[in-house]
C-alpha cells in the first residue's frame, strides 16, 4: 500500500500539470489509457498497435491488466493476447501488437474490445479512456456471390444444362459451375431456377430433377428425383415448393403443380390444374401460375391457395402467357398469342391483374402478328422482347410503346435490373452462347460475355446476407 501511496503522488502530480496546461477547470484524473490509431481494421491488416499511455511516469515498473471482450474470437480472428504488459519505470507508453489471422471464413463485422482492468493491481490508476473497440471487417467472400446466374437449357437430351456465374463488373464468367462444385452432371435441359433463402432450386426439365444447391457456393444440398414430370418452374409459398409440371405433354388432362417439402425434398402432394402450367409466382400465401399451355396451347392464369393447396377461379389472359411479373399489388401477364404455324394465329396481349380481387384490370393489346415475351420488371419500367427489339413501358402508362428501346437482337431470355438489361443469345444452339448486358440510361451495349451451349434464362445473384 505504501507502494500505491507513492504512486499515486507521481499521477497527482501529472494531475496537476495537466490541470496547469488545460483551459479546463476541471483537472482530469491521470493514469493509463489506451488508443488504437483507428477504429475499423480489415482482417486482412496484420498486426495492429495497442497503446497505452500515462501522462505521467512511473517511478517503477507496473503491470497494467486488460480484459478482451467482442464478438471476434480469440485464437480464430486473432491470435490471444496475454491480458497483461509491463509499463516501464520512467516509460509514457508501450504498445501491446494484436495478430489478426487473416482466414477463409466468410463472416459478419465483429469487434474486439479491450479493457484495461487494473493498473498496479488497483483500479485507482485507470484512466477514462479505458477502453478501445476495433472492428474487424471480413475479407472474404462466397465465390458465386455479386453477380449473374446464367442457366443453360443445354441440348434436349444432351445432359448438358449447365449453370454459369458472371460477376457484377462483367470481368469473369465461371461456366459448368454446378458440375465443377459437385463433381457431378446438372442434368439435361434445365429449365429455370427458383430462389428461397440461402438456396437455389433448379428446374432440370428432362431430368425429372429439381436440384437444390446454395445459391453462393452451388454445393448440391438435395435433389427433387421423384414425383416429377416435365417439371418448368418453382415458386415457394407456406413454407412450401410448388414446381408447375407438364405431366405428359401429349395428355391434357395429367397436368399438376408438385408441392414439395422443402426439409426433405420430396413431392409430398399435388395440384391438378388444367393444361401447361409454366410460370409461377407466389405474392404471400396466393399462387398465380400461367398455363401457355405445354404442347397446345391455353389462356388462363391458375390462383392458388398455398394454405389449402386448392385452386380457385382461374384468370383468363391472351393465348399463350408465357411470363408475368408483380409489380406493387398487380400481376402483369404477357401472351405471346398463337404463332403462324398453328394456323390459328391470334395477338399477344399484356394483361394487367389486381391482385386483391384476381381480375384483370386492364389490356394491352398487340397485332396479330405479334408473338411478344419476356416479360422484365426494374422498378416500375416493364420490358418486353418483340420481334428483335426491346420496349419499355411504364406501369403507369396507357397505351403499349412505339419507340424501341434496343433493336437488332436475338435473345431467348433476359432480365432486367437495377439499370441494366441481360439479354443471352442461344445463337446456333450448338455452340456457345452470350450474355449480352446494355446500359439502361443510354441503352449501349456494355458486355458480350461468352457462355455456355443454349442459355435461356438469367438470374441475380447479390451479396449473402447474415
Ligand atoms: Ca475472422
Ligand atoms: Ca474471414
Ligand atoms: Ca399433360
Amino acid at each position: 500500500m505504501r507502494n500505491n501511496r507513492f504512486l499515486w503522488m507521481i499521477v497527482m502530480l501529472g494531475v496537476f500539470f495537466t490541470a496547469c496546461n488545460d483551459d479546463d477547470d476541471q483537472p482530469t484524473l491521470s493514469g493509463v489509457s489506451v488508443s488504437i490509431t483507428q477504429d475499423t481494421f480489415s482482417e486482412g491488416d496484420g498486426t495492429i498497435a495497442i497503446t497505452f499511455t500515462t501522462s505521467a511516469s512511473f517511478s517503477t515498473d507496473v503491470t497494467v491488466s486488460y480484459e478482451v471482450s467482442g464478438s471476434a474470437t480469440a485464437g480464430e480472428d486473432y491470435e490471444a493476447l496475454p491480458g497483461s504488459l509491463t509499463l516501464t519505470a520512467g516509460e509514457n507508453s508501450v504498445t501491446q501488437n494484436l495478430v489478426l489471422t487473416d482466414d477463409d471464413m466468410v463472416e459478419q463485422n465483429e469487434e474486439i474490445i479491450v479493457t484495461i482492468t487494473a493498473v498496479d493491481g488497483t483500479t485507482d490508476l485507470i484512466a477514462s479512456d479505458s477502453s478501445v473497440t476495433l472492428t474487424l471487417t471480413d475479407n472474404d467472400s462466397f465465390p458465386f456471390e455479386n453477380g449473374i446466374l446464367v442457366l443453360h437449357e443445354g441440348n434436349f437430351f444432351g445432359g448438358n444444362a449447365s449453370v454459369s456465374f458472371v460477376s457484377d463488373d462483367l470481368s469473369v464468367a465461371s461456366n459448368g459451375i454446378f458440375s465443377e462444385v459437385n463433381e457431378a452432371p446438372l442434368g439435361d435441359t434445365a429449365q429455370s431456377m427458383g430462389f428461397d433463402g440461402d438456396l437455389a432450386y433448379i428446374v432440370v426439365n428432362n431430368s425429372q430433377t429439381v436440384e437444390v444447391v446454395n445459391r453462393y457456393t452451388f454445393e448440391s444440398v438435395g435433389t427433387v428425383d421423384a414425383g416429377l414430370l416435365n417439371p418448368r418452374h418453382i415458386a415457394f409459398a407456406n413454407g412450401k415448393g410448388y414446381v408447375t409440371n407438364w405431366g405428359d405433354g401429349s395428355n391434357p388432362d395429367d397436368d399438376y403443380v408438385a408441392v414439395i417439402d422443402l426439409d426433405n425434398y420430396t413431392v409430398e402432394s399435388t395440384i391438378t390444374v388444367p393444361e401447361g402450367p409454366e410460370w409461377i409466382v407466389a405474392n404471400g400465401n396466393t399462387l398465380y401460375v400461367a398455363h401457355q399451355g405445354g404442347f397446345n396451347q391455353n389462356n388462363i392464369v391458375s390462383v392458388i391457395d398455398a394454405s389449402t393447396n386448392t385452386t380457385g377461379t382461374p384468370i383468363t389472359v391472351a393465348d399463350r402467357p408465357n411470363s408475368m411479373q408483380l409489380v406493387n399489388n398487380e400481376l402483369w401477364v404477357l401472351s405471346g398469342g398463337n404463332p403462324a404455324f398453328t394456323g390459328n394465329e391470334t395477338a399477344g396481349r399484356l394483361d394487367r391483374i389486381d391482385i386483391t380481387t384476381n381480375t384483370v384490370t386492364a389490356t394491352f393489346d398487340f397485332t396479330q402478328t405479334q408473338h411478344p415475351n419476356y416479360l422484365s420488371v426494374d422498378g416500375n419500367s416493364l420490358y418486353y422482347l418483340l420481334d428483335g427489339e426491346v420496349f419499355l413501358m411504364d406501369v403507369s402508362a396507357t397505351s403499349l410503346p412505339d419507340t424501341v428501346e434496343i433493336s437488332g437482337v436475338a435473345f431467348y431470355d433476359m432480365a432486367v435490373d437495377n439499370g441494366r438489361l441481360y439479354g443471352v443469345d442461344a445463337k446456333d444452339f450448338a455452340s456457345n452462347g452470350s450474355l449480352e448486358v446494355y446500359d439502361l440510361t443510354d441503352n449501349s451495349l456494355i458486355e458480350s460475355v461468352e457462355v455456355a451451349i443454349i442459355p435461356g434464362a438469367v438470374y441475380f445473384n447479390g451479396s449473402f446476407e447474415f
